[in-house]
């Protein structure tokens, strides 16, 4: 017994270091070695492969089973958005995005912090009043400061501005936008910055994943950003697919323009959607869908690794906002893996 107790001491010290290196330890510890977890497979690339999380699901304990032992990646649904951090001006609140940092640090899990500045989910303090720019500058800096400053150390990157672009690459006419013009983000990104100086710092979108009008708007800023000098170190693409729109073909050749500009880039919100009901030939197409981008990402030298946007169908969002559309995730309803699992297993193998 005592030593079992000094081996396991010795794990946990030597886990300890690893983290704190910035490398991803535990479900290399936990899996068997006949069954690599997918976070294990992407890290023989060098990558990481993630999932994204909300609060409500953490009671689902064969839910958090597999969260905790699949993936080296984890990112809050909404546990770190305006409205949950920061409800009443001033007033900061860390609950939801804590029990998510600290359920990843008991798995060795690294965090993609999500996101600090966004047109959605806002407080009704934030949106209800009409802000001049010092003022309104004056609580983007106060909200960024406070909660990278709270996070810092803790998180591996930041969604720091999370869909600036309208589909045809103009700004969206965001609050931010409308009252701060685009110099917001080179503000944003300074701000984040100086909280932590560590954490990796994102732009974050849809339908970028193909090139095209939109991929552009950021490739043009992401170029002007680089050129000013301005803290910023990757694209997220959040890659919502959807079976229906055909696949983005073109995405290997974007992600590489992107490294080409001395930028990681990272898929951060992966599913690929289909009308219901599914069948077995959507069910396959889906699976080469994921397998697709998965070797699309590996085959980007910065393409630094994959997010699903949850992996179960139980906790997707896109029911709710795509009535008849569904089952995008490689877990089912009951938590079994469907073809896209085994796809991404064999695209990472
Ligand atoms: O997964 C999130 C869902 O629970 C929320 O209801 C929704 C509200 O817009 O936001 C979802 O996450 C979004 C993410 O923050 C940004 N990209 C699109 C995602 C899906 O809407």
């Amino acid at each position: 017994m005592p030593r079992n107790t000094t081996r396991l001491r010795l794990a946990g010290a030597v886990a300890a270091v690893l983290v704190a290196a910035g490398v991803a330890t535990g479900p290399a510890a936990q899996a068997s070695p006949e069954q690599p977890t997918l976070a294990q497979l992407a890290q023989r690339h060098g990558r990481y492969f993630g999932s994204a999380t909300d609060n409500p699901e953490l009671t689902d304990t064969a839910y958090t089973k597999i969260l905790g032992s699949e993936f080296d990646m984890i990112t809050p649904g909404n546990g770190m958005k305006w409205y949950a951090t920061e409800p009443q001006q001033g007033v900061f609140d860390w609950t939801a995005g804590d029990q998510i940092v600290d359920l990843a640090r008991r798995n060795h899990q690294r965090v993609r912090a999500h996101t600090l500045v966004w047109h959605s989910q806002l407080p009704g303090w934030l949106t209800s009043k009409q802000w001049t720019a010092a003022e309104l500058r004056a609580v983007l800096k106060k909200h960024i400061t406070t909660e990278v400053r709270h996070y810092r150390g803790k998180v591996y990157s930041w969604d720091v501005v999370n869909e600036a672009f309208n589909d045809d690459g103009s700004y969206r006419e965001t609050l931010w936008y409308k009252t701060l013009g685009p110099g917001y983000i080179a503000d944003a990104l300074r701000w984040a910055h100086q909280a932590d100086p560590h954490a990796r710092l994102y732009l974050n979108d849809y339908n970028i994943e193909a090139t095209g009008p939109k991929s552009d708007a950021y490739y043009a800023l992401a170029k002007d950003l680089r050129a000013r000098g301005v803290p910023f170190d990757g694209i997220g693409f959040q890659t919502h697919l959807a079976l229906q729109y055909g696949y983005p073909t073109t995405l290997k050749e974007n992600l590489s323009r992107f490294s080409g500009l001395g930028l990681d880039t990272a898929l951060t919100e992966v599913d690929v959607r289909m009308q219901l009901p599914a069948s077995d030939a959507k069910l396959a197409e889906q699976a080469d869908w994921y397998r697709q981008l998965t070797e699309a990402c590996l085959a980007v030298r910065r393409c630094v690794g994959i997010t699903i946007w949850d992996y179960t169908d139980k906790y997707s969002w896109i029911p709710a906002v795509f009535p008849g559309e569904g089952a995008a995730l490689p877990w089912d309803e009951q938590l079994h893996p469907k073809p896209a699992y085994q796809a991404l297993r064999e695209a990472l193998s």
